[in-house]
């Protein structure tokens, strides 16, 4: 399927800004990174509300009243990539194929699924949680055909089934309310911070089966990976160890690297 003139646009400009960033040094980049969050008073008075005070406000079908209600705290939550009421597009099955494999970091090594388990942590470190794969296949599948975008200015539609990570999040409803979530493979080889708005949104899933049901293959991220539409290929975290709960911007290897942080599309 050709890409639409806005996507490749999109993804020009993007990797041109990408090009950039390496020159400046990580202060520079965080600098200004940090300024392009902060324009407009709307956001500074949204970040001073918090998304642990969103998080508290009245729900209004699954979705905090307040991000709903007001222009100013959606343009403030555009720092997290989308406006939190919108759905990425989806896409007929017949549209979608195989993801190509695309990044091996942290994920070389064989894999043992029977032996892997995911650890949950709070922002001390300490864990919290420890799942199994049959924990996430508990939860309710959803199926998803989306079209994934790698920062590399390809992209692709595929489809992948999974827990949501809202769904999983239930059982750590006294973590959500932090601003971040910390992904990491179990060799540490690879990791991804994203925001909880990305996070805790429908279309974010723990995806364990990709296609027409099939489990992950290992270059995919067996047994459990991260897919949602809402993020460059970047931050779709495969072969997932750990899930860490903080309000310190996690470690991010693309980010360490110049690349945007937020990464959103
Ligand atoms: N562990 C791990 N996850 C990763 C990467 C990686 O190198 N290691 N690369 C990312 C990138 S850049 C993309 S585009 C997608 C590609 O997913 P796929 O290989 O299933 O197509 O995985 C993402 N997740
Ligand atoms: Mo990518």
């Amino acid at each position: 399927m050709p890409e639409s003139h806005d996507d490749s646009d999109r993804s020009s400009r993007y990797a041109a800004e990408v090009d950039a960033l390496p020159t400046r040094s990580i202060g520079e980049h965080q600098r200004r990174s940090r300024r392009s969050v902060l324009t407009g008073g709307a956001a500074i008075a949204a970040g001073a509300l918090g998304w642990r005070w969103i998080q508290t406000q009245p729900v209004d079908d699954r979705i905090p009243a307040v991000l709903r209600a007001g222009h100013g705290v959606n343009e403030a939550i555009w720092s997290a990539g989308f406006r939190p009421d919108h759905l990425a597009p989806t896409y007929d099955f017949s549209q979608s194929s195989p993801l190509r494999v695309n990044g091996r970091h942290g994920i070389e090594s064989e894999i043992d699924v029977d032996q892997w388990r995911l650890d949950v942590r709070s922002s001390d470190g300490a864990t919290i949680g420890t799942h199994q794969l049959d924990d996430l296949r508990a939860l309710p599948r959803h199926q998803m055909t989306i079209k994934h975008k790698c920062v590399e200015g390809w992209s692709q539609i595929t489809t992948w089934a999974g827990a949501r990570f809202s769904d999983f999040a239930e059982q750590y409803a006294d973590q959500t309310g932090h601003r971040y979530v910390a992904l990491v493979t179990p060799d540490r080889g690879y990791y991804a911070g994203l925001d909880m708005a990305t996070m805790m949104h429908p279309q974010t899933l723990l995806a364990y089966e990709m296609e027409d049901g099939q489990p992950l293959d290992r270059q995919h991220g067996a047994p459990l990976r991260l897919a949602t539409p809402l993020k460059y290929g970047i931050k779709q975290l495969k072969r997932i160890g750990s899930i860490t709960f903080t309000d310190t911007e996690p470690d991010d290897y693309w980010a360490e690297r110049g690349y945007d942080f937020y990464a959103g599309l």
